[in-house]
């Protein structure tokens, strides 16, 4: 079992920051969409010995005979890595298996260098690639100005309708027809409804496009079969494994078979060196944790979850992006047109009383993303804690009476006590304390 007692004895500074951390994360309603509580066994993967080991190359090699990659041949730089080459070939054995997938790279450090990989295995420098717009629930990495996508990239963007804050597959595929980007990204970071990898695929093969789904938010639930996978449409899958997934802080690409070459060279020597051993072995263990039925009903949960908080936080009055969720996050538009408090007012306010979320621009927000109009919420880790519908309902309520008494600073302290005697019935990480 991890305890922190030699970090105490050689750095006491960053023990003290890390109790601290420990401490926020037990007595705070952890209400970050992209954010979860790890098992112990991943925890222990991210701090063991093989994050000593250098391992530029992949485990298997191409085998001259019949021209497939194999894993009885090393294609690594270095010597020593039989047990390395172990974990890998675990993880990348059990990410195929979860997602149905043809070839999965385990080595991307992150999502984004994830969506990296994959833009740089097919695009050249100048190339149009098509993504959803940060401001309408997509992510940096699908072609915003201030990311390597916008600047590599001619980018062209679709969002939401203006009706329904949903995405609009008709003007979607007449938006790309008129554009003709070489590649188009679907997937977001703050979309709450269910994305239709299928039509995407009508759209990427009307234009010639590469298509690629960023599943970062949504793995957990497409593992569980609670949203469609885009695994047999798209031409590649970029996720994090750190989300629903609920492993290490990490990324990971699947493609199809026909990819596989080109895309491991793209990852290492294209744009990484080393990979993370430690990592890699505690992205093979979330991923055989995945496999449970346990996990599964897990997955439920925070759906269900979700669901039960986007309905009290309406009956409160809230007014929700798209009317609600089908998936684990929601966003409540707090007035895009600045009659309501900003994002950054009411996260602030949130966190006083010991609510963690993240404001979020909202659907044609008329603020900037770092005041934004909206809140995102999402039920991943408080699910992890063991939290359920009724729980849900005192936590919108806890919303509501922030969003009632924002100035409030003593009100705001005494909802925190609120939330402190409801995180202690939901412990979490005890013993590491
Ligand atoms: N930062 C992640 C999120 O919060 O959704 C996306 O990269």
């Amino acid at each position: 079992m991890i305890n922190y007692e030699e970090i105490k004895k050689t750095d006491p500074e960053i023990y003290q920051a890390i109790m601290g951390e420990l401490k926020r994360q037990s007595e705070n309603l952890e209400l970050i969409a992209s954010e979860n509580y790890v098992d112990y066994p991943v925890l222990e993967a991210t701090g063991c010995i093989m994050t000593n080991k250098y391992a530029e190359g992949y485990p298997y090699r191409k085998s001259k005979e019949t021209g497939e990659l194999t894993y009885r041949l090393s294609g690594r730089y270095y010597g020593g890595c039989d047990f390395v080459n172990d974990a890998e070939r675990l993880a990348i054995e059990r990410a195929k298996e979860l997602f149905g997938a043809e070839h999965a790279n385990v080595q991307a450090h992150s999502g984004s260098q994830a969506n990296m990989a994959v833009y740089f295995a097919v695009l050249e420098p100048g190339d149009k690639m098509m993504g959803m717009s940060l401001s309408h629930g997509g992510h940096l990495t699908h072609g915003h100005t201030v990311s390597f996508s916008g600047i590599f990239y001619e980018v062209v963007q679709y969002g939401v309708s203006t009706k329904t804050e949903q995405l609009d597959y008709d003007e979607i595929m007449e938006f790309a027809i008129q554009e003709k980007p070489k590649l188009i990204m679907c997937g977001a970071s703050a979309y709450p409804r269910i994305i239709d990898f299928k039509k995407f695929k009508e759209i990427a093969d009307k234009v010639g496009a590469y298509l690629v789904a960023d599943i970062a938010h949504i793995a957990g639930l497409i593992v569980a079969g609670l949203h469609p996978s885009p695994v047999p449409y798209a031409d590649f899958v970029t996720t994090t494994t750190h989300k629903t997934l609920r492993g290490p802080r990490a990324g990971l690409i699947l493609c199809k078979k026909k990819y596989q070459e080109i895309l491991d060279k793209t990852v290492m020597p294209g744009i990484q060196g080393g990979p993370l051993m430690h990592v890699i072995a505690a992205k093979a263990i979330a991923l055989k944790l995945a496999q449970t039925e346990e996990f599964k009903e897990y997955q439920k949960q925070i759906v269900k979850n979700a669901s039960a908080l986007a309905n009290a936080l309406i009956d409160r009055g809230f007014n929700l992006v798209s009317g609600g969720t089908d998936n684990h996050l929601m966003l409540i538009n707090l007035g895009k047109k600045g009659e309501g408090p900003s994002g950054k007012k009411m996260e602030k306010a949130l966190d006083k009383a010991g609510i963690t979320a993240n404001k979020n621009t909202v659907p044609f927000d008329t603020r900037s993303p770092f005041v934004a109009s909206g809140i995102r919420l999402g039920t991943p880790a408080l699910t992890t804690r063991g939290m359920k519908e009724k729980e849900m309902e005192q936590i919108a309520e806890f919303i509501k009476q922030v969003y009632d008494d924002i100035e409030n600073d003593e009100k705001l302290a005494e909802i925190r006590n609120y939330v402190r005697e409801l995180c202690a019935k939901f412990p979490i990480y005890e013993e590491l304390k």
